[in-house]
């Protein structure tokens, strides 16, 4: 089922289901060279999300700023490659709304414990805005906080569930959004977490 969130946002329902197997592996393959962290926010806080990357380029933070790195800091190396079956799915969920020949350089991958949660915030740091951005949910449902173009506009409250994908581009890609404190719980597959895959053209 396909569900028009805005004028340029789709929830796509379980669409990721049928490559959960391959999702998990590429998964398992990435925090074993470049494992999960907490990053530190320009502020002084660690984030309550674990996060690694994929790709060509890596979203990472500390008390300098936030940026796009092609190295992984922690390791001094480059970030492991962006698997085949995650650029397959970004692409194919994109050219099912009508974004053709999406092709991400970056992949975020965070990862919820209960309790850990996205304070609300825009993805801006990515050079070309015109380009979607695809996230694909796994593990136990979060409930995604959907604002507007003003960090002050009323917040939507949109349940994510496993296998969901959601693509976001157009007027839609700038919006504030957040991920509430996850809810306690055990996934029948992923156990208690959360993961969090966000694919974006950053470069
Ligand atoms: C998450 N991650 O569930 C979300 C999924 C992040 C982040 O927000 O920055 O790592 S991506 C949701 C998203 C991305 C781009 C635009 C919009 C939402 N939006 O305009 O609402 O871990
Ligand atoms: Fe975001």
């Amino acid at each position: 089922r396909q569900q028009r969130l805005g004028p340029g946002a789709w929830l796509l329902h379980g669409f990721a289901l049928p490559c959960v197997p391959q999702l998990l592996a590429a998964i398992a393959a990435i925090e074993a060279v470049s494992p999960f962290r907490h990053l530190v926010t320009p502020g002084g806080f660690t984030m309550s999300v674990a996060m690694t990357n994929a790709g060509e380029l890596g979203w990472t933070s500390d008390r300098r700023g936030y940026r796009y790195s092609a190295i992984d800091p922690e390791r001094g190396t480059p970030w492991p490659a962006m698997p085949p079956a995650f650029a397959g799915l970004a692409n194919e969920a994109a050219a099912a709304v009508g974004f053709e020949g999406f092709a991400p350089d970056a992949c975020l991958v965070n990862r919820y414990a209960p309790g850990a949660r996205l304070s609300l915030h825009q993805d801006r740091d990515e050079r070309d805005h015109s380009a979607p951005i695809v996230s694909v949910s796994l593990g136990l449902p979060a409930t995604f906080l959907w604002g507007g173009q003003a960090r002050t506009d009323p917040t939507l409250k949109l349940p994510l569930r496993h296998g969901d994908v959601v693509v976001w581009g157009g007027p839609d890609r700038l919006r504030f959004h957040g991920v509430s404190p996850l809810k306690d719980g055990a996934h029948a597959v992923l156990g208690p977490q959360r993961i969090n895959l966000t694919f974006r053209r950053a470069g």
